[in-house]
Formats: C-alpha cells, sequence, structure tokens
C-alpha cells in the first residue's frame, strides 16, 4: 500500500473545527474496536467551548454500535450528543439517555447501513474512520472493526481519517467489504460458509472526499472480561450439553453448525465452555464480534474459523493476534456489520445463535435491553438479526440478579426485545428450557421447572398454576406483581398472589 502523501495532515481539534453544530457524523467502530478516538475527543472539547461562549454545540453521533470512553464518554461528558444510534454501553451516555437528556434509537445492527443510505437517519456529512493505511487512490485498511464505516463512506460529504499507528499496515487482507445495491437492484449475497469472500480486502473511497488525515497511535480501550464464575461456567456447561445432545440426536448435522455468540461476560464464558466440550467438533462462527476466548480456541484448533464484523479482544489478547498476524488472517474475517448480521446469511448457512436476556417471561418472551422496563442498559444489538434467523435460537441468562433479589424469570417482561415465536430455547446456571414444538402453558411449566431459580419456583407456579383461562393463561392483574414488589422493597420473592392480588 502507497504511503499518504497527497491529503493534508492536520491534527484533531483542526479536524473538529470543520464539523458544524448539528452536522450528523458517522463514525467508525463497532464495540471499542475500531472506534475513532482522538477527533471525537476533540469534537468534545470544541462543544465544551462553544458551550462556555453561550453557543449551541451537539453532532448527531451513529457508529456501528457501542465504541469507546474517548467517543461515546467524551461526547456525553462534554454535552454534545443531540442523538445517538444504533446500540451503545456507556456509563456517562446511558445516564443521560435515561434521564432523557439524549435521544437513542435502538436499532437492529444490520439495518443500520441500509437505513444511512436510504436517507432514515438524515444526512451524514462526515464519516470519521480509524485506519491502519491509506493509498493515494482512496484505498483505506480499516483495523479491528469495519462496522458501517463503508456506508459512511460512501454516503458522508466528507471523510477523516484517523491514521492509528497502534494498528500495522499488515491487517490488509483481514477485511472482506461488500456493500449490497439497494432495491430494486438488490441481489443475493454471495456467502454460502463462513470463509467465503466476496468483496475487497480495502474499503475504497473517493479520494477527493478525504479532507484530512490526523495521525495517532492508540490502542483499542476494550475492557477485560469478569472471571468466569460458578454461575457463568454452569450456564456455558448447560448450553455445550444442549448443543452435544442435539448433534446426537441428529437434529444439528454432523459437521455441526456455525456459532453466533453474543457480547459480556457470559457469552465469553459459554465460547469458553463449548471448546471444552470434548462431544463438540471443532466449530466456525459467524457471528459479529470475536471476543477473547476465541483467540485461545483457534490456537487450540476448536474453533476452525471466524467470522464477524469485530476483533474485540483485550489489549494483551490483540498483542497475541498481532504477534502472529498470518496465522489469524487465515482463521478470520472482518465484514461489513450488514453482511455478518445478515438475515439472509444467516439462515441460509444454519447459524446457531446464543445470546444474552435481562429477563425472560414463562412464556419465552425476552427482554434483552431495559432494567425494570424503563432504564435503557445497552441495546438490542446484533441480538435480533441472529435469533429471528437462527437454526437454533438460544437465549442465556443467570437465573437471579442482584445477589438473589432479582428473577431473571418473570410471569411477563418488562420490556419486549425478542417474542416467543423467535426464542426456541432458553439455558440459565439452574438447567435448560427446550421451547421447541410446545404451547404456551406448557412453555410455562418447562421454563419454570428448568430454568428458574428454586427459591422462586413456589412463587412461579402460584402464578399460573391455577389460571385456566386462554390459550396463554396469562393474568394481566398481577403480572407485573414481581417487578412492583421490587421497587417497592428491592426484593421480588416472598410475592402474595391472593391477599395481594386476588383472582
Ligand atoms: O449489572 O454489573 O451492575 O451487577 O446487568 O449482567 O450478568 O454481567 O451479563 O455482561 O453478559 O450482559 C444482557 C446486558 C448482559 C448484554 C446483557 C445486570 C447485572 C449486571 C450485566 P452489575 P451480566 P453480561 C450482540 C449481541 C443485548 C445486546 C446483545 C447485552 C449487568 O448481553 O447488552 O445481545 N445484550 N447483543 O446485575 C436488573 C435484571 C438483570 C440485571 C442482569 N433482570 N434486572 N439487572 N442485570 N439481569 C452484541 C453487539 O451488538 C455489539
Amino acid at each position: 500500500m502507497p504511503t499518504v502523501s497527497t491529503y493534508p495532515i492536520i491534527t484533531a481539534a483542526e479536524a473538529a473545527d470543520l464539523i458544524n453544530n448539528r452536522d450528523i457524523i458517522g463514525f467508525s467502530g463497532f464495540t471499542p474496536a475500531g472506534a475513532a478516538k482522538d477527533i471525537p475527543t476533540a469534537i468534545a472539547a470544541r462543544a465544551k467551548q462553544e458551550h462556555e461562549a453561550g453557543r449551541d454545540f451537539k453532532i448527531g453521533v451513529v457508529t456501528g454500535a457501542s465504541t469507546g470512553d474517548s467517543l461515546d464518554g467524551e461526547l456525553a461528558r462534554a454535552n454534545a450528543v443531540l442523538f445517538r444510534t444504533p446500540y451503545q454501553s456507556c456509563k456517562d451516555l446511558r445516564a443521560q439517555i435515561n434521564k432523557g437528556e439524549t435521544c437513542f434509537y435502538d436499532m437492529h445492527l444490520s439495518m443500520l447501513p441500509q437505513a444511512a443510505r436510504y436517507g432514515f437517519l438524515g444526512k451524514i456529512k462526515f464519516a470519521v474512520v480509524e485506519a491502519a493505511a491509506v493509498s493515494d487512490e482512496g484505498e483505506i485498511v480499516l483495523t479491528t472493526s469495519v462496522g458501517a464505516s463503508n456506508t459512511f463512506c460512501n454516503v458522508a460529504d466528507k471523510i477523516l481519517i484517523e491514521l492509528n499507528e497502534a494498528h500495522p499496515a499488515g491487517l490488509e487482507g483481514l477485511h472482506d467489504i461488500y456493500e449490497p445495491l439497494d432495491p430494486p437492484h438488490r441481489r443475493e449475497v454471495p456467502i454460502y460458509s463462513c470463509s467465503d469472500r466476496c468483496g475487497s480486502p480495502v474499503l475504497k473511497v473517493d479520494p477527493a472526499k478525504i479532507v484530512g488525515i490526523v495521525k495517532t497511535n492508540r490502542p483499542d480501550e476494550v475492557g477485560g472480561f469478569k472471571e468466569t464464575d460458578e454461575v457463568t461456567k454452569k450456564i456455558g456447561e448447560n448450553v455445550a450439553t444442549f448443543l452435544a445432545d442435539e448433534l446426537k440426536a441428529g437434529r444439528i448435522p454432523k459437521e455441526f453448525l456455525p456459532i453466533q455468540s453474543g457480547v459480556g461476560n457470559i457469552a465469553n464464558a459459554v465460547l469458553g465452555a463449548l471448546g471444552a466440550n470434548p462431544n463438540i467438533p471443532p466449530f466456525e462462527m459467524y457471528s459479529e464480534v470475536i471476543q477473547d476466548s476465541v483467540i485461545g480456541l483457534m490456537r487450540s484448533g476448536d474453533i476452525k474459523f471466524g467470522s464477524a464484523t469485530s476483533l474485540t479482544v483485550s489489549p494483551p489478547v490483540l498483542k497475541e493476534v498481532y504477534e502472529d498476524l498470518e496465522f489469524f488472517k487465515q482463521r478470520m474475517v472482518l465484514r461489513p456489520q450488514e453482511i455478518s448480521n445478515h438475515p439472509e446469511v444467516v439462515r441460509r448457512i444454519g447459524v446457531i445463535s446464543i445470546n444474552t436476556a435481562i429477563e425472560a417471561d414463562i412464556w419465552g418472551n425476552i427482554n434483552s435491553t431495559h432494567v425494570m422496563g424503563n432504564n435503557l442498559m445497552n441495546g438490542i444489538g446484533g441480538s435480533g438479526d441472529f435469533t429471528r434467523n437462527a437454526y437454533i435460537s438460544i437465549f442465556t441468562c443467570p437465573s437471579v440478579a442482584k445477589g438473589g433479589a432479582i428473577s431473571t424469570i418473570v410471569p411477563m417482561v418488562a420490556h419486549l426485545d425478542h417474542s416467543e415465536h423467535s426464542v426456541q430455547v432458553l439455558i440459565t446456571d439452574q438447567g435448560i428450557a427446550d421451547l421447541r414444538g410446545k404451547d404456551p402453558a406448557e412453555r410455562a411449566r418447562e421454563i419454570v421447572d428448568k430454568c428458574a431459580h428454586p427459591d422462586y419456583h413456589d412463587q412461579l407456579h402460584a402464578y399460573f398454576d391455577d389460571v385456566k383461562d386462554g390459550h396463554t393463561p396469562q393474568t394481566l392483574r398481577t403480572a407485573f406483581a414481581m417487578h412492583e414488589a421490587f421497587m417497592e422493597k428491592k426484593d421480588m420473592r416472598g410475592v402474595d398472589w391472593s391477599s395481594k392480588y386476588s383472582k
């Protein structure tokens, strides 16, 4: 790749000065991996100056998914976010969203790029993308994520690049950039197995749109994971047991099928357990994120190939990958999120999806995003892209949260992200509820008996055992009694259905 010679080399502050109040900006980043860092921080500093001078200054922030603190954290603390989409996991931004100070549109991640192209998000003025290399011809080697960077560069009027020396130019070849045409001209996405490539290793942009390059040397801000504890270990083992049994029963083909795994501590532990189970053959991943545990499993040969849109690994693990880049480039590909999460491909290649719930109800509906029905945690992310189209869709969660005061199994979810029609298997540390081919009353018994914590068995049975009315024997008067109990006395245990809510 030729060196940069034709573009203006500017400082992050100079880049920030190009931005106008209320501009909508598409930033690179899917998780903190590959997220823009210096320019958003400089925009935050500019916003503070503007505010001190009594002027309004906010920007629309569109990204691939969550980002790092130097993007979401800095902009949120500077009160510089006009709106945010499609996903976030930042403490300070979350607080503003939950206070109603910042608008947040929670979107399926596969749909974000087309929404940007269709103009549904407004005019994206700037794309701000992190790169490992840029050629004079406008060929960009992206870094640890693709996300929606290709689309942002395509639709934006102007492109600003953070050329980050922390990532080697040898990353060229890791990515596969393919962007579908829009209806009515769209064709099938030509991917028939996890390792298929159908695009370009570099992102090609109009060089005339590149208005500045900011040179930097900053690592991704990916945090580590909590150590696997007894609960997450048990959840992981239960997932592995379920999949090994499905394989034995012939409901999963003997070659096995690609795995998708969500983000977070539980997802990381589940993958570790799959790799450790001798009854599960080496497998491939068609997922959105490659997390720490995948790297060890690639080394051991338990994971044969990983397709994702981001390499979200902690700094020591990224160092390990960069030290042996050729080994890992043969075993992984990073695609645009529109392709890594594409419903057509997920359905075609038979992805087994494994995502994490905040709570599940006894009918199989899942809440992935809101605590007690109103406070946003992170967002739906890619969980819906995969769940709705999976060969088998699995949700996992601990049976209780907050030291046992919250049952994650409730009569009715306080917010609905994935409906009973899309959810096939629920797995907690207590056991495995197989919901396939079961009617609502059967599902309720299966979920309570197999997945609920013993402290809540009697209480949950008391909710539905004597309700005989309707196909789904729900009682709207009492459906949120456990949530109400938590809000009143910080504990869901001991709800007395008979005295408080007579049927
Ligand atoms: O809070 O740390 O303050 O105790 O939620 O829970 O158990 O550490 O689990 O890190 O795996 O995150 C669903 C949030 C799980 C994540 C969620 C509290 C609990 C703890 C975190 P504390 P854990 P994880 C593609 C896939 C949606 C998006 C998705 C997520 C904190 O997996 O955001 O799937 N998923 N994307 O105590 C109150 C409950 C609770 C609860 C848990 N019922 N009530 N608090 N918590 N259950 C990824 C992308 O798209 C990038």
